[in-house]
């Protein structure tokens, strides 16, 4: 196993990290920006090195200094975390080629799913459900009203690079068709540099739900069930759960096998997350792999009674997984609310700042995962996650009592807040049915979703 690990990221999933790796007896080595020098990261980890200025382009993202340090430190493997570099390949295989083990997937792993075109190829050729659409790039505006006709309208129109909405559009007639077509090239020309178009069936009111898998390096894929992801606002998610109050023990073991079946199929080893829509008849469709440990991964751990994050360190480290498909089983229900620095009720503006008054729930059944204390500044450099409030229960009923619990004693002022607006979910009637989908939260806020809108 390794002596020491260096984690390239900030945060609650710093924190995270360090804490799976002092569970493992594994020393630690924090980087941090100018930021984030009095961040608890710093102090937790064993120790810690400034890597830059504030801007992550000029600290978490610059590659050559978290090598230097790495170096430096004398560590045997880094550590990405989610964003930043944790689904770059040319990073794996510079750490690789420095022999420092990437706690991750292979580069050609994360090369092969970060390619989207790539990624539905393989889906496809693995025997996974995609999104029914063009057979590769639409080039023209005839091209595009030709495949439309085929498939039935609506459709949808995406880039090929896009990602998180951009250079999509949804298409009810020809006439949107045209419009959307040279609306969404023109966006990803000018947010990708890249203006290749493809277009799909539109799946209606779809749910977002995602399968967790871990692969060991000597072949051995298991997952652990699904996360709901419907709960989510411009692509920000705001509520996970787990399981998925849709997704029945058949559906489960379906998607579960086509999860797998991906996986298998391109050697997948560590943690990665799976992507469907799932429309309301259960067709599930895959889109898109995640090469990384995910923000909502705790309800998947509170579930299913493991470590995902000390998997992830001793798979990389070689060990064997050390439990097959038949040992785990999910037992109870979690929900996850991420509580982020922003206004609901001002487009979700980011509200950096400092935390005056900080209360954070505790109590049977909950979990918080966060880096901040009173005093704490919300630098406005990163993102604008405060905390995760983590709650299980032996059924989603009382998963759901205890998240009103304890989103009730949460006590953050000094900054704006999503607290309210996911009280306002939790105390909805068919959110609390189980009966949501993705369109939920824009109809809840009364606003037009950006796939309706012409
Ligand atoms: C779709 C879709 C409906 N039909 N594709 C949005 C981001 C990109 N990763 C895929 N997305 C979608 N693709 C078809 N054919 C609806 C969405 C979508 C969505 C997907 C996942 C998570 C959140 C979403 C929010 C709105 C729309």
């Amino acid at each position: 196993m390794f002596d020491k690990v260096l984690i390239a990221n900030r945060g609650e999933i710093a924190l995270r990290v360090i804490r799976a790796c002092k569970d493992l007896g594994i020393r630690t080595l924090a980087v941090y920006s100018e930021a984030d020098a009095d961040s608890l990261h710093v102090k937790l980890a064993d120790e810690a090195m400034c890597i830059g200025a504030a801007a992550s382009s000029e600290s978490y993202l610059k590659i050559d200094r978290i090598i230097s340090a790495a170096e430096v430190g004398d560590v045997d493997a880094i550590h990405p975390g989610y964003g930043f570099l944790a689904e770059n390949a040319h990073f794996a295989d510079i750490c690789e080629n420095c022999n420092i083990k990437f706690i991750g997937p292979t580069a050609n792993a994360i090369r092969s799913m970060g390619d989207k075109a790539k990624a539905r190829e393989s889906a496809r050729k693995a025997g996974v459900n995609v999104v029914p659409g063009s057979d590769g790039l639409v080039d023209n505006e005839q091209e595009a009203l030709r495949v439309a006709k085929k498939l039935g309208y609506p459709v949808m129109i995406k880039a090929i690079a896009g990602g998180g909405g951009r250079g999509m559009r949804a298409a009810h007639n020809d006439v949107s068709l045209v419009k959307g077509f040279y609306s969404a090239k023109t966006e990803a020309e000018r947010t990708f540099n890249n203006s290749a178009i493809y277009i799909e069936k539109f799946i209606e009111n779809p749910h977002h739900i995602e399968m967790q898998i871990l692969g060991d390096q000597q072949g051995r894929v298991v997952h652990l069930g699904e996360r709901e992801c419907s709960i989510q606002r411009r692509h920000q998610k705001l509520i996970e759960e787990c399981p998925s109050p849709f997704v029945t023990p058949d559906l489960r073991k379906k998607m579960g096998k086509a999860a797998l079946r991906l996986a298998e199929s391109v050697e997948y080893s560590n943690a990665g997350t799976i992507e469907f829509l799932v429309d309301n008849r259960g067709n599930f469709y895959f889109l898109e792999m995640n090469t990384r440990i995910q923000v909502e991964h705790p309800v998947t751990e509170e579930v299913y009674d493991v470590d995902l994050v000390k998997l992830q360190i001793q798979i990389a480290g070689g060990e064997r997984l050390p439990f097959s498909q038949g040992d785990l089983h999910a037992r109870g229900a979690a929900i996850e609310c991420r509580i982020n620095a922003e206004d609901p009720d001002n487009n979700f503006m980011p509200s950096p700042g400092r935390l005056e008054g900080f209360y954070l729930p505790g109590g049977r059944g909950v979990r918080v995962d966060s880096h901040a204390f009173a005093g704490y500044s919300i630098p406005s450099h990163y993102d604008s996650l405060i905390a995760k409030v983590i709650v299980s229960g032996h059924d989603r009923g009382e998963a759901l009592r205890r998240m009103s619990r304890a989103l009730d004693e949460c006590r953050i002022e000094g900054v704006k807040t999503t607290i309210r607006l996911q009280q306002a979910v939790l105390r909805d009637p068919n959110f609390r049915r189980g009966h949501y989908n993705l369109d939920f939260l824009d109809r809840l806020l009364g606003v037009k979703s950006e796939q309706t809108e012409e």
